[in-house]
């Protein structure tokens, strides 16, 4: 298998834990990045292979599959142990339901907190109203996610990838300022599991090495390599 990946795509690190979860093998190509022109240009392959031009992107032989959400049920598909969806319906669909609202519903917040403060260099230029709105509506989110978190170890009943999907936004957010509060024992106490997962951390050690690296104004172009 080969990944279109991005050195900060929080999407393709998805994929790449789920991965490193199935100890799956995988060849990596990664999109050059640089903090004043985001993906652009985007490489002709990832144009012609997704129809928004966007990864990740996983290629099977002649078989093409993007967006992380269909590429989470392809692998689970193809190499369904150890399993990262419950097998059971109702429980299935929560998961899910969960790892939709990671990224269509929390995940747009913390895509404000990227634009605004991660992009935009210059902070009188920051839009601080959106920046505060997308802020509150975190912290309300995180509300949710502790209770929810409070009588059980992951999202659903064993680990899956509504975690990983949560996780992914969430340590955005963690990294762009917006924390859990003391409050948030629970979901405090799922962050710090999560972290300790070897597939977790080897990519949050990979996307924080490239966060300081943009920060240094690098132009961020990962070679070809494998997972
Ligand atoms: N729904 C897609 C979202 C993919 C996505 O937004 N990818 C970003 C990187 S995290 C991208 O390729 N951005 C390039 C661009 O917007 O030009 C998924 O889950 O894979």
């Amino acid at each position: 298998m080969k990944l279109y990946s991005g050195p900060l795509s929080m999407f393709t690190a998805k994929v790449r834990i789920a991965l490193r979860e199935k100890n799956l093998d995988c060849d990596i190509w990664s999109v050059p990045f640089c903090r004043d022109t985001g993906y652009e240009p985007k490489p002709d392959e990832v144009v012609r292979l997704h129809p928004q031009g966007l990864v990740p992107i996983l290629i099977d032989g002649d078989l093409v599959v993007y967006d992380s959400t269909q590429i989470f049920e392809y692998l689970e598909d193809r190499n369904p142990s150890p399993p990262l969806y419950p097998t059971e319906p109702a429980e299935r669909a929560r998961c899910r339901e969960a790892e939709a609202y990671a990224d269509d519903v929390f995940f747009p917040n913390v895509w404000t907190l990227i634009s605004q403060v991660f992009y935009e260099l210059d902070p009188s230029q920051q839009d601080a109203a959106g920046v505060a709105q997308a802020q509150q509506s975190i912290q309300n989110d995180f509300a949710r996610f502790d209770e929810r978190l409070r009588d059980r170890e992951w999202f659903c009943d064993q680990f899956s990838v509504a975690d990983i999907s949560m996780f992914m936004s969430i340590n955005f957010a963690i990294n762009l300022g917006s924390t859990p509060s003391d409050d948030h024992e629970a979901l405090r106490a799922w962050v710090a599991r999560m972290s300790a997962r070897p597939a977790v951390a080897t990519e949050i050690e990979r996307m924080q090495a490239n966060l300081a690296r943009v920060f240094a104004g690098e132009k961020l172009v990962e070679g070809p390599g494998r997972l």
